[in-house]
């Protein structure tokens, strides 16, 4: 079999960007995501475009007890993930701590913090018994400091900037590599889910600045995962040109 990597969150954005590089190498990939629709088009277009293998997992990260069972039932030659990208993630609202809704705050910390727990514990163990493996987090500018009405969302992505660091502690010993990707604003559907759904308030993020594409992280996730072996990136913060902070940006 052609290399495997395992990209969670791959239905949009950067996950389905870093599915059509990755494919574009020749990898094979398991893709999870809850909208199946989108991962049948995707499976099919990345197959007869890259002639390789896709394996379809529909789950929400979520959700520990299915994505402990849909991962041990995979075929034992589809648990020799050499790359997992840990990308599912949202945010949701952006409002001060005391006029949060508790619901938005428990979606993100159940996906971006727990969710990329539970698949990372199943994935990790497979890559501890092969002694290789590469794991790539995507963090966040919101990881690295915090902005008003952030809160939780910038929480979460801290997190991950400290589970990041533990990972390449804890799995030093087995020789797997341990990466983080920290985007500034990508333009993707991640506004509109933060936005509920609110098209305008979602595109004035971007109004009047050019702000990162997804092909633009996906790029950064593949230079990480094709260094030579001796080399690991730990930390990637990556920006669009005209953003300086989480909050600082120049618009014509
Ligand atoms: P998108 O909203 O375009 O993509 C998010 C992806 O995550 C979708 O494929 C979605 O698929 C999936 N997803 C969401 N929740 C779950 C869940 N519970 N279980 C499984 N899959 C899930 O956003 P981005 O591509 O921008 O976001 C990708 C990552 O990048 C996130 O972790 C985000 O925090 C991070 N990021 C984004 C930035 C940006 O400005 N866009 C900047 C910095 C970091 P589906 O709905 O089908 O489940
Ligand atoms: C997503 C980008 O600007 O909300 O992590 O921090 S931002």
């Amino acid at each position: 079999m052609a290399k495997i990597a395992l990209i969670t969150g791959a239905t949009s954005g950067i996950g389905a960007a870093c599915a059509a590089t990755f494919a574009a190498q020749g990898y094979d990939l398991i893709l999870i995501a809850r909208r199946e629709n989108l991962l049948i088009s995707q499976a099919e277009e990345l197959t007869s475009k890259y002639n390789v293998q896709v394996k379809k997992i529909q789950a929400d990260v979520r959700d520990k007890e299915n994505i402990n069972y849909v991962l041990d039932i995979l075929p034992a030659e589809w648990k020799k993930v050499d790359v997992l990208v840990n990308n599912a993630g949202l945010s949701q609202g952006l409002d001060p701590i005391d006029k949060g809704d508790t619901d938005d705050w428990d979606r993100m910390i159940d996906t971006n913090v727990k969710g990329l727990l539970y698949v990372t514990k199943v994935v990790s163990s497979w890559m501890v018994e092969r002694k290789q493996g590469h794991i790539i987090n995507i963090g966040s500018i919101a990881g690295k400091e915090v902005y008003p009405n952030g809160n939780v969302y910038c929480a979460t992505k801290h997190a991950v900037d400290a589970l990041n660091k533990g990972m390449r502690v804890d799995l030093l010993p087995h020789g797997i590599k341990v990466t983080a990707i920290n985007p500034g604003m990508v333009e993707t559907e991640f506004s509109l889910v933060r936005f509920k759904g609110d098209e305008n308030r979602a595109k004035k993020v971007y109004d009047g600045l050019e702000p990162l594409m997804a092909q633009d992280i996906a790029d950064a996730i593949w230079y990480a995962a094709s260094r030579p072996a001796h080399v690991n990136i730990n930390d990637m913060l990556i920006m669009p040109t005209a953003q300086a902070t989480g909050t600082i940006v120049k618009r014509d």
